[in-house]
Parts: C-alpha cells; sequence; structure tokens
C-alpha cells in the first residue's frame, strides 16, 4: 500500500487531469497495446497520446500503477526518479544492477535502457522509454501550473526542450563514458554496479564482475583511443555554455522559472559534481581516482557546477514519508 502524500507542488496521487486531455502535446514514444486503444478516452484518468495521436485513458484509482525500472548508477534513472517524487507519484522501484535489467525489460517497447516507467497492468498497459516522457508524464500531475517543469509559454517551452535534448543527447553519455573509463577499474566498481540490485544479483555480479566491466567498458566505447579526453570536452564545452547562460544573474539555466532544462542538467551533470543529496551512490571523493577527482572539484567551482548543488539542495525534494510497499 502507498501512503497518500501532499506537498506544495501536487496533492493528491492520480487524480483526472483536464490539462493533459486538452493538451496538443504528443507523447511521441509512448507506447499502447492494442487493446488499449479500444478504451474510452472520457474515462477517469490521465490521457496518454500516442504517436499515432490515438488518446487513452489510464486508470486512475490504482496507486500502485506505476513501477519504474531502473539501473542502480544510471543518472538517467535519476532524472525519471526526480519528476516522479517531485509530483508526488507514488512508485514502485525496480532497481537493477547493469546488466541484469535486460531480461527484466527483455519484451518491452523502446529498446533495452532504463528507465522504463511501465503504467498499468494488463491490456491497459503503457510504458514510458525515454527519461523525457517520464518527465513530460509527470509534470502533468502537478496541480499547479506554476510549478510545472514544462512551462505552457511556447516559446519558453521551445528553449527548455533544446537544453533538455542537449543534455539528453550529449551531456548524459559523455559524463557516463568519463565517469566509468576510472570507476570501471577501481576498487569501488562492485558497489557503484551493484547498488540497489536484489541479493541474487550481488551474487552473480560478484562471479561475474571481471566480464561485466569489460562488457560495459566496451560497450560504453571507454576504450576508444582518446575516449575520456573528448567526453570532457564535450562535458567542459556544455559546462561552459551553462556559465554562460547563467551569467546575467539569472537563477535557473532558461531564466525566472526553474524547468526541465534544470532537473536535467542537474541529473546528468550530477556524477561529475557528487551533490550530497544525489540519488544514486557514488564513491566518497577521495576514494576516486585523482585525475577524475581533480576534474570533478575544477567543475563543482564552476557556475555550471554550483547550480547542481543548488539545485539538489533546494531542489530535489523527496517525499517527507517514505513510500510504504506492501
Ligand atoms: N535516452 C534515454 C537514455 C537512457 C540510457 O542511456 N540508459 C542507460 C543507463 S544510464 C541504459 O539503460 N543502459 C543500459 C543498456 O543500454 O542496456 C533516456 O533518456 O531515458
Amino acid at each position: 500500500m502507498y501512503t497518500r502524500l501532499c506537498s506544495d507542488v501536487a496533492t493528491g496521487l492520480v487524480t483526472s487531469d483536464p490539462l493533459v486531455l486538452r493538451s496538443s502535446l504528443p507523447f511521441p514514444r509512448c507506447y499502447l497495446p492494442v487493446g488499449a486503444l479500444r478504451r474510452d478516452p472520457e474515462t477517469t484518468g490521465s490521457l496518454i497520446r500516442s504517436s499515432a495521436g490515438v488518446n487513452m485513458a489510464v486508470k486512475a484509482e490504482d496507486s500502485d500503477i506505476h513501477r519504474l525500472i531502473s539501473i542502480g548508477p544510471s543518472h538517467y534513472c535519476e532524472k525519471a526518479r526526480w519528476a516522479l517524487e517531485r509530483a508526488y507519484i507514488p512508485f514502485s522501484e525496480d532497481k537493477h544492477c547493469p546488466g541484469f535489467h535486460i531480461p527484466v525489460v527483455k519484451g518491452f517497447p523502446g529498446g533495452k535502457t532504463c528507465p522504463k516507467l511501465v503504467i498499468g497492468k494488463g491490456p491497459e498497459q503503457v510504458v514510458l522509454s525515454e527519461s523525457h516522457d517520464i518527465l513530460e508524464y509527470a509534470d502533468k500531475k502537478i496541480d499547479n501550473e506554476e510549478n510545472r517543469l514544462y512551462p505552457s509559454d511556447p516559446e519558453l517551452l521551445q528553449l527548455v526542450q533544446s537544453w533538455e535534448s542537449k543534455f539528453d543527447d550529449r551531456l548524459g553519455p559523455h559524463v557516463r563514458r568519463y565517469a566509468y573509463s576510472f570507476l570501471l577499474f577501481d576498487s569501488s566498481t562492485y558497489e557503484l554496479l551493484t547498488q540497489g540490485g536484489s541479493t541474487v544479483e550481488k551474487f552473480l555480479a560478484w562471479i561475474m564482475l571481471p566480464l561485466l566491466r569489460r562488457v560495459i567498458y566496451r560497450g560504453l566505447k571507454c576504450n576508444r583511443p582518446g575516449a575520456k579526453e573528448q567526453s570532457l570536452e564535450v562535458i567542459d564545452n556544455i559546462f561552459k555554455e551553462v556559465d554562460d547562460a547563467l551569467a546575467d544573474g539569472r537563477p535557473y539555466i532558461c531564466g525566472s522559472k526553474f524547468s526541465a532544462a534544470d532537473v536535467t542538467f542537474a541529473a546528468l551533470g550530477g556524477p561529475l559534481v557528487s551533490p550530497p543529496e544525489g540519488g544514486a551512490w557514488m564513491p566518497p571523493l577521495d576514494a576516486i581516482p585523482s585525475e577524475m577527482r581533480d576534474v570533478m572539484k575544477r567543475l563543482q567551482g564552476t557556475p555550471a557546477g554550483q547550480h547542481i548543488l543548488k539545485i539538489y539542495e533546494t531542489k530535489r525534494q523527496r517525499p517527507e514519508q517514505k513510500r510504504v510497499y506492501q
């Protein structure tokens, strides 16, 4: 069972959401089972619009309809978790060690990446396979439009989404490649990879650690000549762009309003700044290999790095009460 929660940004659990019903925004990567298309869009619940523009109502009464399938150290999963917690959407999290998530997400649309948000069960089930879609979905549950991560003003919305895409497409993969280049063959590797995994996964990961290390290292192309230097260059450039955006004294990346751009930048850049409130475990700074530690200290000192620390400190709210699961 879930504890019912209230906050300044959202109240209640899942409600009928006329704003979503009216929304013209598509959910480009929202997958609907065939059976779902027969459902009556007027049913109480939140409406999801499929890529084909078909509307579907998700039954609202169940409080256990959201299941987040995640990978423990993943910063994209942290982004999705942040959005769900911010909107006080009750969810169960099914956390896995990298690699062990594959059999779990097999058969779901959208490839084998996590996060995946599984909404509902049986023929009504909908799976959101991109962190951006999860953010948009969660955001629509926030009653007060003022508190939403995606502004209603079309021009501002476009700006927010262009920053978010840049962070998703470039910052996220390069932060991951850079960090794993150092941390995959480190004393902290096992703890980093297995955080949140089940006992069985932890046991198997212990046995398979040498293989896991090599598969991930190669899979993320950390073995390419100059990989970490190139990744750091991309990271530095993006941090510099954020420095420049914040240079006029604005509190948030897109101006006076906290948005999905800030959440995405903080979640995806977070592993290299190590905010104490971060959603995934990272080795303590003094245990990180010195070359990476020096880079982290430098990034922490930039306006963009300071922004991540500030956003985590002031905006990474979690439910006051822990979720209680059956
Ligand atoms: N574009 C995706 C990227 C997600 C992603 O790259 N997830 C990584 C973890 S950080 C993953 O699932 N990797 C495992 C795999 O590809 O099998 C999103 O925004 O959700």
